[in-house]
């Protein structure tokens, strides 16, 4: 029997083993690196031991700190959750020579499946259907080109070695056959140590479906049903679900037996998972096993209603496993997402900060899996995962609006995520019919504007010239009615806005341009905007962060800078020309008199505000046209002080809008 277990591995996955074990009885340890000191991992653990600096052949890949952290604490078993340590055969071996239970398969399974080529051989002698190739052991650059004639094209090369997409080519024709096997090999001698390669015939626009194996030690293995892992970016799991909308259940019997066949013949415990390709008749062929616990296990845990990490631990422990097949049954529908901070209006960069606010929106059928709380920082070292968004329904479309609504509703203030590639993503008309391959989003989803700079409403900036608006000004200003137009500058999205913002009573307009846009304010608490907009009355959640401004209006992520009280530095950038006050304060100087030329970044002007001296910078060259301050003035925050102006460019300089009634 185990008592106390530690698990290797962080974020979402580590919180998520310690609930079980938790719950089951068992004491719990968290390692954790100089980076992850207050993660939720260490705080949800019963103890927890440093184990190293942040980069992870230093901490979460170093085997010697994970097992020596395991005697310390007295672990009898170790979890190693996915990625870092959970597929190394050599670690599941080394805990078995320091007297502890790996939570996971057998080192012999480890290394079998991890090669593609000896994992194939063992598939088709078990009698589990393969993609038909070539995976002979030796083989010469010159034997690989003679096979790859009776395979036929379009043809893959794959690293034996390699998994997940990685030294992998497709290739159409036999001319560029030699010179492509020559980089594949290469590559996969860099990448992976081993050139070992093999060759497979190319299944068009596959679906990658994936069947959920779990095996005891005492020769009994089922399968879980499937999920479907089709829609990927550059072979990253994007959305998974279960059951899939495209599997019959004749499908999914013959599939769910393939694999375990394919479990059975390589004497497996614990959990795993057999990847195929189903093509568009539904012939599947096996792809890869992968032995651990999967990112995606959540939504074969919804609609089978077992605990898959009790079932770890069970079989870890020497118990039977816990269902038979005939008793494992389907019930329902569960989709994934997977929340990043990355931008993909920029190449899906993965991003680093702050993450001021996060607020996941659990309501009814969903399930967030998550290892950030709020005030928490997205550090460089790691995945920059920050939760599975999981919902359940009784079919499909109530699993899908749960998850468009949650998806919605969440709050992430600081870093910029995939929050509206997702969303989009799910309301998606392709997505929605079950349609989508491997291929979706490469094809129809190719320009959404999920994936484009912010598409600024003039909406957006009344929303922002609101909230701003009211932080510059004293309650009293709220009720003048005809307040004069205020200016602020703004930076979304690398896209600069110069907006007026005027108040007369409850309605707010904002101007840019030609564009005029005016809401009803209802309400801003500080961190709600209420607001009337063409009838129909809207709440939206802010924060304010320095001179940053977040919010979600209409399910978009805006981060709006306010540049209003920074002179513009930068060469060649320039500003409006109409300097304000950055504050409530007093002139002590005034440098500059009306008609004086003046450049770029001049002082002009001295505020002394709260003790201290604030400098008033020209945001660009010209000649003072006017000039609203007096030494001994006082003045209040944002009021003009300067205007600048250039002879031949005065169309840069517009004159303040009076509001229209
Ligand atoms: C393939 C294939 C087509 N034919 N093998 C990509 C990840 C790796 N696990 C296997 N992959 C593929 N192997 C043959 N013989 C197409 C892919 C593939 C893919 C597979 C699953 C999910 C997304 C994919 C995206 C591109 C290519």
């Amino acid at each position: 029997m185990l008592t106390k277990l530690l698990i290797a591995n962080r974020g979402e996955i580590a919180v998520r083993i310690i609930r079980t074990a938790r719950q089951l009885g068992y004491r719990t340890v968290a390692v954790y690196s100089e980076a992850d000191r207050d993660a939720l991992h260490v705080l949800a653990a019963d103890e927890a031991v440093a184990i190293g600096p942040a980069p992870v052949a230093a901490s979460y890949l170093n085997m010697e700190a994970v097992i020596d952290a395991a005697k310390k604490t007295g672990a009898d078993a170790i979890h190693p959750g996915y990625g870092f340590l959970s597929e190394n055969a050599r670690f599941a071996a080394a805990c078995k020579r320091a007297g502890l239970t790996f939570v996971g398969p057998p080192e012999h399974a480890i290394e079998l499946m991890g090669s593609k080529r000896r994992s194939k051989i063992a598939m088709k002698a078990a009698g589990v259907p393969v993609v038909p190739g070539f995976e002979n052991a030796d083989a010469s650059d010159d034997e690989l080109i003679a096979a790859a004639d009776s395979i036929g094209y379009p043809l893959m090369i794959k690293a034996s070695a390699g998994g997940g997409g990685r030294g992998m080519r497709l290739v159409h024709r036999g001319q560029t056959l030699a010179e492509e096997i020559q980089r594949a090999r290469s590559e996969a001698r860099n990448a992976f140590g081993d050139g070992e390669l093999i060759l497979e015939k190319a299944v068009i626009e596959p679906r990658h479906i994936e069947i959920q194996v779990f095996a005891d030690q005492h020769g009994n293995a089922v399968y879980l049903g499937e999920r479907d892992c089709s829609i990927q970016r550059r072979h990253q799991k994007v959305v998974e679900e279960s059951p899939s909308p495209f599997v019959t259940p004749d499908l999914r019997r013959a599939m769910g037996e393939a694999a375990v066949k394919a479990t059975l013949a390589c004497q497996y415990e614990g959990a795993g998972t057999v990847e195929f390709l189903v093509d568009k008749n539904r012939n599947f062929y096996f792809l890869e096993m992968n032995t651990r616990l999967q990112v995606e296990h959540p939504v074969t845990e919804l609609v089978t209603g077992q605990d898959l990490v009790a079932w770890q631990l069970a079989v870890a422990e020497g118990r039977p496993l816990p269902l038979t097949q005939d008793e494992i049954q389907l019930r329902g529908h569960a989709i994934e997402v997977r929340l990043y901070a990355e931008d993909p209006a920029h190449g899906f960069t993965p991003q680093t900060g702050p993450l001021h606010l996060f607020q996941p929106a659990v309501t009814e059928g969903i399930r967030i899996d998550t290892g950030v709380q709020s005030g928490d920082t997205v550090t460089p070292f790691y995945d920059p995962m920050l939760a599975k968004v999981i919902a359940f329904g009784q079919c499909r479309d109530d699993a899908r609006r749960r998850l468009l609504r949650a998806l919605t509703d969440t709050v992430i203030f600081g870093v910029t995520t995939n929050r509206y590639f997702l969303s989009r993503i799910i309301a998606d008309p392709v997505f929605g019919a079950g349609e989508a391959t491997t291929a979706f989003l490469d094809q129809g989803f190719a320009n959404d504007p999920s994936m484009r700079p912010t598409d600024v409403s003039i909406l957006d900036l009344v929303l922002a010239g609101t909230i701003l608006y009211q932080g510059e000004t004293t309650g009293a200003n709220w009720s003048n009615s005809l307040a004069t137009a205020v200016p602020l500058r703004l930076a979304i999205d690398g896209a600069g806005f110069e907006v007026q913002v005027q108040c007369n009573g409850q309605s707010i307009q904002v101007r840019h341009g030609d564009d005029v846009h005016a809401i009803t304010l209802v309400e801003l608490t500080g961190h709600h905007l209420c607001f009337i907009d063409k009838g129909v009355r809207h709440v939206c959640q802010y924060q304010r962060e320095a001179n940053r401004l977040y919010l979600q209006p209409f399910g978009r992520s805006l981060c709006v800078t306010d540049h209003t009280h920074q002179p513009a530095v930068a060469s060649g950038v320039t500003g409006s020309g109409r300097l304000q006050a950055s504050m409530d304060g007093s002139i002590i100087e005034v440098r500059v008199a009306a008609g004086d030329p003046v450049q770029h970044g001049d002082t002009l002007v001295i505020l002394e505000a709260m003790k201290m001296e604030h400098p008033i910078k020209a945001d660009r060259n010209g000649r003072v046209s006017q000039l609203h301050a007096t030494k001994g003035d006082q003045v209040k925050r944002h009021q003009v002080l300067v205007e600048l102006a250039i002879e031949d460019d005065v169309a840069q300089n517009p004159p303040s809008q009076e509001i229209e009634t």
